[in-house]
């Protein structure tokens, strides 16, 4: 899909605020994607639509991960994390994206997961550290970012827990696994 098509159905969905969080997760997942080896083309579409459900209402969120057979245990988590699965769902059957890497960059851009791609990881990192971010933290983070794409990655997931835990909110357990899935082999190849 063109770029200009699919801001286009972007922008109908979600708030200006918001377009421009996206307009500065393309710009980054884009350099990223340059920077690391990854598709930019892929980085791109799937950068545009990543928070594109991000404002749907939640009982009819809620609809589709259980008509949809989503991982149940979403429901026993913070509605934040709901908009990347089911953002991953209609951005294929309204804005008829088809291409499933793309997808899983959209599916996973909340909680991550174990064993992620590099497209997933781009788009993960280009959400937090967008120009746009300003939360404690994401300069370290923006600085990693130049090294290593792990090495980031493990950043902003610790201090997303962190943050998390101080505001006394249950922590999803793919966001646990996605970090240390990345420790793990980040200590494997330091060996
Ligand atoms: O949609 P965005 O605001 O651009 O960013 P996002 O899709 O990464 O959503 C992040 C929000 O999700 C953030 O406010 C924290 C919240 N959240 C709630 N529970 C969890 C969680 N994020 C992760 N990674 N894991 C959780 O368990
Ligand atoms: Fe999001
Ligand atoms: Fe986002």
């Amino acid at each position: 899909m063109e770029r200009e098509k699919a801001l286009q159905l972007v922008k109908e969905q979600i708030t200006e605020h918001r377009y421009q969080h996206t307009l500065g997760v393309v710009e980054t997942s884009i350099w990223l994607a340059e920077k690391y080896g990854a598709d930019v083309k892929k980085a791109e579409l799937a950068a545009i639509f990543h928070d594109y459900a991000k404002f749907r209402p939640k009982e009819e969120m809620k609809e589709i991960i259980i008509r949809e057979k989503m991982p149940k245990d979403l429901l026993e988590h913070n509605e934040e994390l709901w908009h990347a699965p089911v953002g991953a769902y209609l951005v294929e059957k309204e804005a008829g994206v088809e291409d499933p890497e793309v997808l899983d960059a959209i599916r996973y851009h909340t909680s991550g997961r174990v064993n992620m791609t590099l497209l997933e990881k781009v788009i993960f990192l280009a959400d937090y550290i967008e120009p746009g971010r300003k939360f404690p933290g994401v300069e370290e983070v923006r600085e990693l970012a130049k090294q290593s794409l792990d090495k980031a990655l493990i950043k902003s997931l610790q201090n997303t827990i962190l943050f998390l835990m101080k505001k006394n909110q249950r922590i999803y357990p793919d966001t646990f696994h996605t970090y240390n899935d990345l420790l793990l082999k980040l200590e494997e190849s330091d060996t």
